[in-house]
This record gives structure tokens, sequence and C-alpha cells, in this order.
């Protein structure tokens, strides 16, 4: 693969490039296996980051993410527009409009967007948006400006995706549920709502998540990013003990309770990562670690995100 670029821009400082020789995955992806978390960056120099960004990315084009996903073997990407680029959305429709069909997206979208920019979206591919609740990433997100846009995306049949961190799910749930109840809206959840994989995966955090999904039929969960939550880390100490390790059993209780309700993303190129980069060949191979059947992996993998995505 080629190598990261900065392009124009100057990269945030600590930030790490994207791994540029990921392994082959020895775990086999069933076929028809979508990435269904993953993001393009710019390139600067053609799509420029947003004002507003907290982070300043390396770069990481559509053509690099096509080659990354025939690499490890999935046929089809999720892209998910990131804050680094705000709710300019031309770097993902520019994607999009180039996958011959094997890309959908999820767009970040403002109150003055107008129907005729919504139909060009859906026309491109776009099937959702998101709403980032991560205050490291975002001033303020403004709740009646959502459910108004959550309002109106339902006339195309989008979802909502929402990226939260848990500490944040008390406050945020009332929110959560009247977009998910009132306006009867699919939510996807990115990456767990982050929970603190040192916690135990039975004590109050996690539960009250669990306790969100079983209450709410039509909210589903991300299962991606053990990068990204892990304290244990990348390191697979000996025998049993698997790199992310503590991440597992966090994942696999939302896999196994909630199969029909759940995605799994790279997450490539990985924003904001500064403690390491995960080969994308070995978090491949945690998947059987989270999804341990056949049956449930090809549910994670083939089935929900195509009912989702694609039907
Ligand atoms: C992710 C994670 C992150 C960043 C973003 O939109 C974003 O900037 O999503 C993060 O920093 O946790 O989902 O890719």
């Amino acid at each position: 693969m080629e190598q990261p670029t900065t392009g124009n821009f100057t990269k945030t400082p600590g930030w790490l490039d994207w791994y540029a020789s990921p392994s082959k995955p020895s775990f086999q992806l069933p076929a028809g296996a979508v990435d269904a978390h993953c993001h393009v960056f710019g390139p600067g120099a053609e799509f420029p980051y947003a004002p507003e960004r907290k982070y300043t990315p390396c770069d990481a084009s559509k053509a690099q993410l096509f080659a990354l996903r025939d690499h490890l073997g999935f046929e089809k990407n999720v892209i998910v527009q990131a804050t680094c680029h705000g709710a300019d959305n031309r770097a993902l429709l520019d994607a999009l409009i180039h996958s011959n069909g094997k890309a959908r997206g999820v767009a970040t979208v403002k109150r003055s967007i107008t129907d005729q920019e919504l139909q060009a979206m859906h026309e491109a591919g776009v099937r959702g948006v998101r709403f980032n609740f991560v205050k490291r990433l975002v001033d303020f997100t403004p709740k009646d400006e959502l459910m108004e846009i959550a309002a109106r995306i339902k006339a195309w049949g989008w979802h909502v995706v929402i990226y939260f961190e848990a500490v944040d799910l008390p406050e945020l749930w009332d929110f959560f549920a009247t977009v998910h109840d009132d306006l009867a809206t699919t939510v996807v959840v990115d990456h767990m709502g982050r929970p603190d994989v040192s916690l135990p995966v039975d004590g109050p955090q996690f539960v009250l998540f669990q306790r969100f999904m079983r209450e709410h039929q039509n909210v589903w969960s991300k299962v991606s990013c053990p990068e990204r939550l892990s304290v244990t880390g990348p390191k697979a100490l000996s025998g049993e003990q698997n790199a992310y390790r503590d991440v597992i059993p966090f994942a696999r209780a939302i896999v196994e309770e909630f199969p029909d309700r759940v995605l799994w993303g790279t997450d490539w190129p990985h924003p904001n990562l500064k403690d390491h980069m995960p080969d994308d060949g070995l978090l491949v191979d945690f998947i059987p670690h989270i999804a341990p059947t056949a049956e449930l992996q090809h549910k994670l993998l083939v089935d929900n995100p195509n009912r989702l995505y694609w039907s």
C-alpha cells in the first residue's frame, strides 16, 4: 500500500500515521463482509479539513481505503463522517460516488441542509447521519437541531448514528430515547458507547448500556475499536491471552445478546490514536474472539450491515 502523507496541512503533534503494511488476517472473512465503520480524511489538498476541527489527521484517501478493503478481504465499506471534516461531506461523497456501489455513508449535516442536498446524498449512498457527543471532539451538540434533522431524514429511510462516552449516557439517555421512541428511528451506537473496560463487565456502567439496548429494540451497536478501548493493549502476552483481551467480554456480551443488531468496523485510519497504531489485519483476527460461531460472524459481518445499508 501507499505510505501515509500529511498533505498540505500540519498534523496534530503526536498523531500516529495509519499502518501502511497491514498483515493478511488469519481469520477468513465470510463472503460479502462489510467494514461498517471507517473514514476517509481529505486528502487535505483536495478536500480541506474543517476550520472548527479538534485535530488534523494524516490524509487517508478513498483509494487507500479501497486498497485496504481488498487486502483484508472485505467486500464493502460504510464510511462515517469524522469531526475533522465537520459538516462538509465532500470527501465522503466523493468516496461513495467512486466506490462502484461498494460503499455507503453516514454524514454529518446541519439544519440548513436542503431537501435537494439530502436527495443528492441519498443517491450517492448516504444512509445515516452522525451526531457526536464526545466532548473532546465537538464544542456543542444542539439537541433541538438534532431532533429536527433526525425527523427530516426519516423521509429517506435513514438512521441516526450516535457517538458518546459511557460516563455521559445517564444524562443523554432521555434524549436518545426520544429520538428512538418518538421518532421511531433506528439508532446505531459507535463503539459500544465507549465503556471503561477496566470496570467490571457486569458493573453498573456497562449494565446501563445493555439496558439501553434491551429497552430500545431499534438500538444497534458497533462492537468496534478494541484498540481504542483497551487498557491491556495490543500485546498478546502468552498462551490464551489475546491482544486487547480486556475488551473481549464487553464486545462478546453485546454480540451474544443482540446478534441481529451489531456491526463491526476497522475504524481505519484510526483517528486520535497516540499510544499505538493497530495492524488492521490483526484487528480482523480479533473478530472470532467476540463472535465465536460462524452464525454470529455471518450476522455481524454480512447480514446486519447489508440489511441496514443495502436493502
Ligand atoms: C472514531 C473515533 C474518534 C473520532 C471520530 O469523528 C471523529 O473525529 O470519530 C475518536 O477520536 O474517538 O469513531 O473514529
